[in-house]
Order: C-alpha cells, then structure tokens, then sequence
C-alpha cells in the first residue's frame, strides 16, 4: 500500500469519531501523492503522519451564569495543530455544533491556508460549544470573559492568536481582549486579531475573507476568460464572509440574487441589497426572513437548503462545512453554475467537489479563495508590532495581491504536478510544501 494510503488509514481508525476531519484529511492527502512520488523524504521524515497529529488540544470547562442567575457550563477548545513556518493562528467558532473533530478539520485546514498567504503564521483553531443566539451582550461579556480565563494561558502574540470565525465578531473580540489584558497587566495587541479600530484593530479586516473570496474568484475566472460582470450569483449565509463576498461581487457587476442564514433563504430578482442585510444581521442580529419586510418585492423561502435549486452561473457558499453534497452539486450543474467559490470551510462535501471537477465547473477551494481573512489578520499583526497603521488603500492592495498570489502559486503547482487547472489539488499540494520543508529543516518535533 503506498504512503498516502496508510496515512489516511492511520487517522481513520485513530480518529474514526471524527468524521468532518477524516474528510479533511483524505482530501488534502489524496491530492499530496504525486508530491510524495517526487519526494521520497517527506515519508522518509514522517511528515504527514506528524501533521495529522496536533501538536497540542485543549478542551476546558466554561462556566458562566446568565441574566437570571442560572449557571451554564460549556466546553471550551483550542486545537495548536502546527507551529512549523510561525505562531499558531485561527479563528474561534462559537456554534451549538462545535466539538473536537470539527475543530481539528479547521486546525488542519488552516495550517495549509496559512501557508498559502505567504506570511509567516502556523495552524490552529479553537470555539466552543456555546450558542450566542439570543443571548444578551451582558451574557456574551461574561461567557467571554469567562472562556479567556483559562485560555490566556495558553496564547501569546508569538505564541497563539485566535481571531473570529462563525458567532465570534468584533463584539467577542473585544470582550476577549479586554478580559486577556486584565490578567496580564500588557497590552498585548498582536494577541487577538479582529480588533476594533480603536484599539489596534486593522482596516479590510472585517471585509477582508469576502472581499478575498471575490478576487481569488476574479482571479480564476480570468485565467478562464471569464468575469463577474452580468452573472447571477447566489450566496450561502449571511454572515461577515456572505456579506463582503456579496459587496464584492456587486461592485464587480454580478448580479448577487439570493442569500441564506441557517433558517431560510431570500430572493431578490433585482439583487440583493446588502446594506438591508447588514442591518439585519451586524446591528440588529435577527434572521434573514425580516429582509423582504425592507424589500417586499423580493421572497423568502424557509428551507435554506432548497437555495441551490436556484439557477445561477457562480455560487459562493459562504455559510458553513458540508452544505453543498453530491445532489445539490448536480442540480447546480444542472441548472448552469460554471464556477463555485467556497467562502467558508470546506461547503462542499468531497464527492461534490469531484462532480464538480468531472463536469469542468471552475473550483475555488476554501484554503485559498478564504485565505484573505486571516492574511489580513497577519497584517493585522505586522502593524501591531509596527504600532502603526496602515490605511484601508494600503490594507485592501496588499490583501488583493495576497489573493491574487495565492491563486499563481496553486495554479502553479497544479500545473506541475500533472493536475492543471485542479486548483483544488494546486492549494493542497502549494500550501504543504512550504510547511514540510520547515518540517524537514526543525528536525523530528
Ligand atoms: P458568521 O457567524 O458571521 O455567519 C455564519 C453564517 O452561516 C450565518 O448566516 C449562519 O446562519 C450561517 N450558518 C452557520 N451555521 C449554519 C448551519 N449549520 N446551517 C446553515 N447555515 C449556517 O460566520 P462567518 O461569516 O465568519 O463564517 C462563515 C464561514 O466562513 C465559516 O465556514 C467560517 O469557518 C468561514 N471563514 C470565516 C472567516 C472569517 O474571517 N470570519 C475566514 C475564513 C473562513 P445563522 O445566523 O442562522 O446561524
Ligand atoms: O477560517 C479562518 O481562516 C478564519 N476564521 C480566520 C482566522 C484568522 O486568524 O483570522
């Protein structure tokens, strides 16, 4: 059996309570064979079997108490997957569904993503099981504070840095922040990324993986002598990567018609207007289906997952893991979609991607097409340390050629591997190679 596969076999029967991130792995190792075929050192070094394993997880207890005085415990996570080319970084998911297996699939992830950005930052995720729906500020500040309070020790700004991913935004930050920089006695501001603006935050941030997700798309639809102008587009979510990628895509001339949260989705024949789903969903944090009380013309549709039954020439899927599968990929194909941006963490599900590939749809994978979130965040970082700030121009050109990098180096890599045009392979394979050679120079740790 060659390398790849006893890899793949070693973490399905060590991990085989986890399937989002035995999904991760065989698809991230199924593209790296002929990329071991070139290298026999990478298995001679035991480079894949040290990267499924984290380097280190935690898993804490996150006591809180609510408004009425009701105490709650959650289980909090963070998953340090790789340090190989720099500190830890990744977001922290708050959501009802989170546990480890799904939080070592985005570790994993993010160490390649990471890479692909070209800046130095290593792999990590972490969250927690905690549900922010209808939950107060107050009730958020003291689950934040209280899940700082045993991660702290864990995280420095060479060390760790966790930054937002779904229910974790600017307000989270900010209630992490300040309880972190109450137990140290340091304004440590590289230690969080997502801040603010007032207190070491970073202009594009917020806008930062949408607007990324559109200019990797940009990038690879011209290399196919297409662009947005004119096309109907639909998006998955409407959370901070759905509403940017949506902004984005507008100004490029698309026409952005539906939109989803987990609940339904809305469709707006003319398009969507973003600043009603901004207020909706960044100020006023209700569902989407109030969209067509603004908008009475367009329609909203209770069952989020009918959205792909939706005619449309390019699909971002902004929202969460596994919410495009096989059917739902056909009926795209189907009905015309010739090019699917994957905005959030791995939507699509492998056998979609596949279909995807067979039937010549143009696949932007999550680990490049998303990266722009946390390169920005690494700017983010860069200008901590500066203890300058740069301006939205300089952030936004620097992002666009972070992007547009991302999408030479896997179109590259794809090319030289034998698999031209699979970007998806091209991400994998670019994005690995640059962690296994620091792998290779730091000896077996
Ligand atoms: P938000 O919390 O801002 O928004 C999430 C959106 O997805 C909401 O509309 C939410 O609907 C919907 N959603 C979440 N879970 C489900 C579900 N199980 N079924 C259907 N819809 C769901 O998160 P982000 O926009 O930050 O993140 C979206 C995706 O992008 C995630 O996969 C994340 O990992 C990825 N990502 C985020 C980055 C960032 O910088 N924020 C960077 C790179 C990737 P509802 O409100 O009803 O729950
Ligand atoms: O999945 C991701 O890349 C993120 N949630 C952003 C991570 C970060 O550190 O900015």
């Amino acid at each position: 059996m060659n390398y790849v596969q006893n890899v793949t076999n070693l973490s399905k029967k060590r991990d085989s309570a986890e399937p989002e991130f035995q999904q991760a792995v065989e698809e991230v190792l199924h593209s790296l064979k002929p990329v071991m075929d070139m290298h026999p050192e990478y298995k001679e070094n035991c480079i894949l079997e040290r990267l499924i394993e984290p380097e280190r997880q935690l898993m804490f207890r996150v006591p809180w108490t609510d408004d009425k005085g009701q105490i709650h415990v959650n289980r909090g996570y963070r998953v340090q997957f790789s340090s190989a080319i720099g500190p830890y970084k990744g977001g922290l998911r708050f959501h009802p569904s989170v546990n480890l297996g799904i939080v070592k699939f985005l570790g994993f992830e993010q160490i390649f993503k990471n890479s692909l950005t070209g800046l130095s930052i290593g792999g990590g995720k972490g969250g927690s099981d905690f549900d922010p729906k209808g939950k107060s500020d107050r009730e958020i500040m003291r689950f934040c504070q209280s899940f700082m309070t045993e991660l702290y020790r864990h995280l420095g700004d060479s060390v760790d840095i966790p930054a937002g991913d779904i229910g974790v935004g600017g307000r989270e930050i900010g209630y992490l922040f300040g309880q972190y920089k109450r137990i140290k006695n340091d304004f440590e501001a590289g230690v969080l990324t997502g801040k603010g603006l007032k207190y070491g935050g970073s202009l594009v941030r917020t806008e930062a993986t949408g607007y990324g997700v559109v200019y990797f798309v940009r990038e690879m639809l011209k290399a196919n002598n297409k662009n947005f102008k004119n096309k109907t587009v639909i998006i998955s979510g409407s959370g901070n990567v759905a509403i940017y990628a949506c902004e984005k895509a507008q100004e490029y001339g698309a026409n952005v018609v539906a939109m989803c949260d987990s609940k339904g989705y809305i469709y707006d024949s003319k398009g969507i207007n973003i600043e009603t789903v901004k207020q909706i969903k960044e100020v006023e944090r209700t569902r989407i289906s109030e969209y067509v009380k603004h908008n009475p013309e367009a329609e909203y549709h209770e069952n989020q997952r009918t959205l792909w039954d939706l005619k449309c020439d390019i699909a971002l899927p902004c929202a969460t893991q596994n919410d495009i599968n096989l059917e739902e990929a056909k009926k795209l194909v189907e009905n015309g979609c010739f090019a699917i941006g994957e905005g959030a963490n791995m939507p699509c599900t492998n056998s979609a991607m596949d279909y995807f590939q067979e039937n010549n749809v143009l696949l932007a994978p999550s680990k490049a097409a998303n990266a722009g979130g946390v390169a920005t965040s690494a700017l983010e970082m860069a200008q901590n340390s500066m203890r300058i700030p740069w301006t939205f121009e300089e952030v936004n050109n620097k992002l666009d050629d972070i992007m547009v990098n991302i999408f030479k180096e896997s179109s590259a890599a794809a090319e030289k591997y034998g698999v031209p045009g699979n970007y998806v392979a091209g991400a994998n394979i670019a994005g690995f190679i640059k962690v296994a050679d620091a792998m290779l120079c730091q000896g077996i740790v």
